[in-house]
């Protein structure tokens, strides 16, 4: 073709990494008093990024008794447009930031650069601007007085997005008025700590963010922990299930957001270019860890040669390698854990009889790495249909009709999103309305905006993110 690859490394020095990082509570940095450390590897090269402190029961008892001082004194005697302000202050250091935030991400993580650049940072501040316009409007347009916050929320995430993660459970918290506690995945925690440097630089009171690092010990007994008024938890559905335990019968409120295993649903009339590309991004984005991945694709049996000789054409055209590389496509699998997983469930596919397929792709010889994987052959049945594998990784199951396709869709313990290729919106709508599943795109996939809600049904948790509803999550009384 003449197309030469020419590699456009993203460069690594706008990073300053430090050896070892402490805690970050009551707005200073400090040593865990009786946790030990983990440490922190960028999942491409295994290398050693950092040191990080992990939060024992007593550094807890530190950050949530920074946070209840705060919400009760400071953050509380503000008013709400000066609230605000401190969350658009944060949202342009963020800005400003952001290349330092994006390499950080990518070395972290293991995501391509040119997604934590084009989409996980930007994310990120757009969401604290948008909250940062809600903290003088929740009295409903003057309508009555504003609804009091809950207290304390202690926050649990992922590691898939971890930065934009973070964003999702901060800024509305602030925003309606309570103050934070954090603890970001134990193999991403250096945004989130890079975050606690932006909080000291936007002047925010001492208490009012908090975040401890730490594995699932430290996520226990924050939820536990009698001081918190509000757990609000992104992760595993398993997890999910023991926090919902966890807190039975306390006061505390609660939202989950769990699983998926999404359906993308395409029609005979859809334009199929433009579906093989939502495919695509449904699946391989973020090395398909996305909790509404559409990690199984639904063809009309009528086109199912075609979209998939189309779709094997464009995934043998995906990058694999470099997350630093401005040119790639698919990155690293986060952790050597979540490459077993994978690699567990691809077997399975195989054991049960589907039918695998992956292009040629040299996958680098450090690091954790799975190449892009098309299992046809699929049955309803099979473990690669029915369980989240978190993975580059598709399922391609077919149908005959309408009806077929939502009953096939609708066959999981998931709820969280679905996809529907088609040209004809009566029939979008018709499928809508019948999809179980929070979020549902047309004739695109994976679109998120901070206005837009997302959250389950059934086994994917409770409780709405973004827009207005996300408020709701936050507030005694939500006059939605
Ligand atoms: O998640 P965990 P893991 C799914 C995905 C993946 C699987 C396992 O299928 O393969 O989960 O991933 C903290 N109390 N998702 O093991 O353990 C933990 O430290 C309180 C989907 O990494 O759920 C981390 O901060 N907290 C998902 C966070 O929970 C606890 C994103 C998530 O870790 C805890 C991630 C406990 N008992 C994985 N145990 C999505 N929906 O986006 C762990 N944690």
């Amino acid at each position: 073709t003449g197309f030469e690859y020419a590699p456009a490394p993203e460069s690594r020095s706008v990073v300053t990494l430090r050896d070892a990082y402490g805690l970050f509570i009551d707005g200073q940095f400090t040593d865990p008093v009786d946790g030990g450390s983990l440490k922190t590897v960028n999942p491409a090269t295994e290398e050693v990024l950092a040191e990080v402190a992990v939060a024992g029961p007593a550094d807890v008892d530190r950050a949530v008794s920074a946070a209840r001082a705060a919400f009760a004194g400071v953050w509380s005697s503000l008013s709400a447009s000066e609230r605000g302000k401190y969350l658009y202050r944060i949202a342009r250091i963020l800005q400003e930031r952001a290349r330092e935030f994006a390499v950080l991400e990518t070395l972290d993580n293991g995501k391509p650069i040119k997604e934590s650049r084009d989409v996980d940072i930007p994310l990120a501040a757009a969401h604290f601007f948008y909250y940062a316009g809600w903290a003088d409007k929740l009295d409903w347009a003057g309508l009555g007085p504003a609804p009091r916050p809950l207290g304390v929320a202690g926050q649990v995430i992922p590691w898939n997005f971890p930065m934009l993660m973070l964003a999702w459970k901060v800024a509305p918290a602030l925003a309606c008025g309570n103050t934070v506690v954090l603890k970001p995945a134990e193999t991403t925690p250096l945004t989130a700590l890079l975050f606690a440097e932006v909080c000291q630089q936007a002047g925010l009171p001492p208490g009012v963010v908090n975040i401890l690092t730490g594995a699932g010990e430290t996520g226990a007994a924050v939820v536990a922990h009698p001081g918190v008024d509000k757990v609000a938890f992104t992760g595993s559905t398993e997890v999910g299930k023991s926090i919902a335990r966890a807190v039975a019968g306390s006061r505390k409120k609660v939202t989950l957001e769990l699983g998926g295993k999404a359906a993308n649903i395409v029609f005979d009339d859809a334009p199929i270019d433009q579906a093989v590309e939502g495919i695509v991004n449904g699946i391989f984005f973020n090395q398909g860890h996305v909790c509404c991945a559409g990690s199984r694709l639904l063809v009309q049996e009528s086109v199912l040669d075609d979209v998939l000789a189309r779709l094997r054409t464009r995934v043998a055209t995906l990058r694999v390698g470099d997350p630093l590389d401005k040119n790639t496509d698919v990155g690293a699998i986060n952790s050597a854990e979540q490459l077993a997983r994978i690699s567990a469930l691809v077997e399975a596919g195989e054991a049960e009889g589907a039918t695998r397929w992956s292009p040629a792709c040299e996958l680098p010889s450090s690091g954790y790495w799975f190449a892009p994987t098309v299992f046809t052959d699929v049955s309803p049945g099979h473990r690669i249909a029915r369980e989240e594998i978190f993975g580059p990784v598709l399922s391609v199951l077919t149908f005959r009709t309408e009806e077929e396709a939502v009953a096939k869709a609708n066959q999981t313990p998931y709820g969280l999103s679905a996809g529907i290729w088609t040209e004809k919106g009566s029939r979008i709508l018709w499928l809508a309305d019948r999809l179980k599943a929070g979020v549902v795109w047309a004739n695109t996939f994976n679109r998120f905006d901070p206005a837009s809600p997302f959250g389950g049904y059934k086994e994917s948790g409770y409780g709405r993110e973004g827009g207005r509803h996300g408020l709701a999550a936050y507030l005694q009384e939500a006059g939605l």
